[in-house]
């Protein structure tokens, strides 16, 4: 039988740090809204919440990489809308965006979770945040408990 290793979504002690994009900031509200909403239904008080707002998406990997390497946090989600209707150079905001976020996890040894909506019309990031398709901000936040779960798990 094999050893498996995973991350179960009961409540981690410590602190979670929520970094949202204002630019698109009606799109964005309800991710913050989804990642708060399992936050608490899995156990986070608000008490071991921080927000933290900056201008686009594209200025979330320097802030997150910052909170990640704190040492205040055990996760750190990100949120923001990238729509390409909207901005030539979508390419590289959600490029920069997407690849940030994981160089901020891997330099830093902390979940650092991709809650950044790339989607070509306004219509799919109303979808993804919390009409048709579920809400990405939920379940960025549910990713974040399962990582911090599963790296607290993970043999040494
Ligand atoms: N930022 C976003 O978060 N979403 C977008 O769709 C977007 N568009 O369309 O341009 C956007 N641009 C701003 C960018 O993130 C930076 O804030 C800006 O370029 C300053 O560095």
């Amino acid at each position: 039988m094999p050893t498996i290793y995973e991350g179960s979504l009961a409540p981690p002690s410590g602190r979670f740090a929520l970094i949202a994009a204002r630019f698109n900031s009606a799109i964005v509200d309800q991710l913050v809204a989804g990642a708060l909403d399992a936050l608490k239904r899995h156990g986070v008080t608000d008490d071991a919440i921080d927000i933290v707002r900056v201008p686009g998406s594209f200025e979330i990997p320097l802030v997150a990489q910052r909170l990640a390497g704190s040492g205040q946090y055990v996760a750190v989600i990100c949120l923001g809308a990238v729509i390409r209707g909207e901005t030539g150079h979508y390419d590289y905001v959600a490029g920069e965006a997407a690849s940030g976020v994981a160089r901020a996890a891997l330099a830093t040894n902390v979940p650092v979770i991709f809650g950044i909506l790339t989607c070509d019309t306004l219509e799919q990031a109303i979808n993804r945040a919390g009409a048709k398709s579920g809400n990405k901000g939920f379940d960025a936040a549910l990713t974040a408990i399962e990582m911090v779960n599963l790296l607290r798990n993970l043999p040494k």
